[in-house]
């Protein structure tokens, strides 16, 4: 089913605007720049709509959000939304604070979104479900993941990712499981953000955006396990560097060897 874009992403080599926060830019930069994608971080206010408007996708991370950052992310989501520039939104801390929660209420309703991914709390949240979270970090509520994700898609019109041990990519109708991935990306801050970059990637090189999510989610995961195999349990710091060498490493070849993707309902 999946490990036939990685070549695609690193041929095309898409240009990825990342209006991000703080915290994960330049691992965000390089872990792209592993990847094959272009990434370019652009925040002003003047130059945002340009920039949108010449990039493969456009991603909006609203993880350390400020008033001026949200102003831009309008300015340049409504501008991707004109140029046919797909839009991916990571709706960090949905939940934790109500300008969190009102922030990525208004994205969505002014910005046509391509894919949202976060983690259970925050796509729960991002719909009015309540859903308990931790700051950043997803809680430990229970629920069928699958009829949230549903639910979401079907709400935003969006395909929606929801990432955890198992991720689930819907688009409301189909449902794929991805099960790669190690307990080790949780230790290293930013990886659900770069996460949703590289899904960026993706899907500016795949027409159909289901596949194009999926296949992100498969090639991430199966460089994390790749990555724990070759560190030998040394530390998160080891791991952090080696994440970023078989995210450059692996290949679709690799990809499909190693995905385990399932078909949900
Ligand atoms: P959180 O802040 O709750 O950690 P996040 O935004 O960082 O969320 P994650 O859900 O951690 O994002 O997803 C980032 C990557 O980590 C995904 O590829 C996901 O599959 C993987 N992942 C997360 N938890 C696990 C786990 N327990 N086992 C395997 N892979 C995991
Ligand atoms: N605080 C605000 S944004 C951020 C933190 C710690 C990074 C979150 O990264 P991720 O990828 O969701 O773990
Ligand atoms: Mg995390
Ligand atoms: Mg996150």
């Amino acid at each position: 089913m999946v490990g036939y874009a990685v070549e695609k992403v690193r041929e095309q080599n898409p240009l990825v605007h990342n209006i991000t926060n703080v915290v994960v830019t330049n691992f965000t930069a390089n872990g792209l720049l592993a990847l094959g994608a272009s990434p370019v971080m652009a925040y002003a206010k003047e130059e945002v709509a340009d920039m949108a408007k010449i990039a493969s996708a456009l991603v909006l991370n609203i993880g350390t959000l400020t008033e001026e950052v949200v102003e831009a992310m309008m300015i340049a989501g409504k501008s991707a939304n004109e140029n046919g520039v797909p839009v991916i939104f990571d709706p960090v801390g949905v939940g934790a604070t109500a300008y969190r929660t009102e922030t990525a209420k208004q994205i969505v309703r002014e910005v046509k979104i391509s894919v949202i991914r976060g983690n259970v709390a925050e796509i729960a949240n991002t719909i009015g479900e309540a859903w308990t979270i931790k700051g950043v970090d997803a809680g430990s509520g229970t629920g069928d993941v699958v009829a949230l994700a549903k639910k979401a898609a079907n709400l935003l019109q969006t395909v929606v990712v929801i990432t955890g041990k198992e991720d689930v990519i819907t688009d409301g109708k189909r449902v794929h499981i991805v099960k790669n991935g190690h307990p080790m990306l949780t230790n290293v801050t930013g990886t659900g953000c770069l996460l949703t970059s590289v899904v960026g990637a993706f899907v500016a090189v795949e027409e159909d955006t289901v596949v194009g999510a999926t296949e992100a989610l498969a090639y991430y995961g199966v460089a994390a396990e790749r990555a724990v195999a070759r560190t030998d349990n040394r530390g998160v710091g080891t791991f952090q560097i080696e994440f970023l060498n078989q995210l450059h490493h692996v290949t679709s070849e690799i990809v499909r060897e190693h995905a385990i993707v399932e078909k949900g309902e």
